[in-house]
């Protein structure tokens, strides 16, 4: 008899932040760092976006999310993000501080999870509309989101500031595979 593995695939939700050095570089790292992941199946808009949280006068965030199509479990995916900030120099000192670069598992399919290392979907994200704009701009159909009233939600943060730049890909070498 014929043996079949099963070879799941599954959309994953990655929201990315940095408000600390070369922002922007940052995040071009962390996506080409993202791609053998999977398969990067969009990107959003580069969102500027004011502090929310944290400690006073630190500067405010560039933001993005990422769609990734994956054959990882959450957990290794998890280890995989942690792994990328790692090598882009993240440093962990004050709860919602300064950062290089932040990654968050956001979604992973429609698993919803509680355990001591991981909430899914981001127990956070319903309340930051700088997780929901770019969100909304790589997911289908974000209202179909477990566990969350996708536009409910966008309404209840309108007064977050955050200002859309566009594309990361800005035509430089640089960008050239992302
Ligand atoms: N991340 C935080 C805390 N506050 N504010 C903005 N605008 N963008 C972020 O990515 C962000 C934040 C904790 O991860
Ligand atoms: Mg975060
Ligand atoms: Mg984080």
């Amino acid at each position: 008899m014929q043996k079949w593995k099963s070879c799941a695939m599954v959309d994953a939700y990655i929201g990315l932040g940095s408000n600390l050095g070369n922002r922007r570089s940052w995040l071009v790292s962390a996506i080409l760092q993202l791609q053998p992941l999977g398969t990067l199946v969009a990107v959003s808009s580069l969102w500027e976006s004011e502090p929310i949280g944290g400690p006073q006068q630190q500067d405010w965030y560039l933001n993005m999310a990422a769609r990734l199509c994956t054959p990882l479990a959450a957990h290794p995916l998890l280890d995989a993000l942690f792994a990328i900030e790692q090598n882009l120099g993240r440093v962990r000192t004050i709860k919602n501080g300064p950062r290089t670069i932040d990654l968050d598992l956001l979604v992973w399919g429609n698993l919803t999870l509680q355990d001591d290392r991981l909430i899914l979907p981001h127990p956070r994200m319903a309340a930051r509309r700088f997780v929901l704009e770019p969100l909304a701009e790589v997911h289908p159909n974000p209202q179909a989101i477990v566990g969350m009233d996708f536009y409910r939600a966008m309404d209840q943060v309108k007064d977050q500031r955050l200002y859309c730049l566009g594309s990361i890909d800005d035509g430089s070498p640089m960008d050239q595979s992302l």
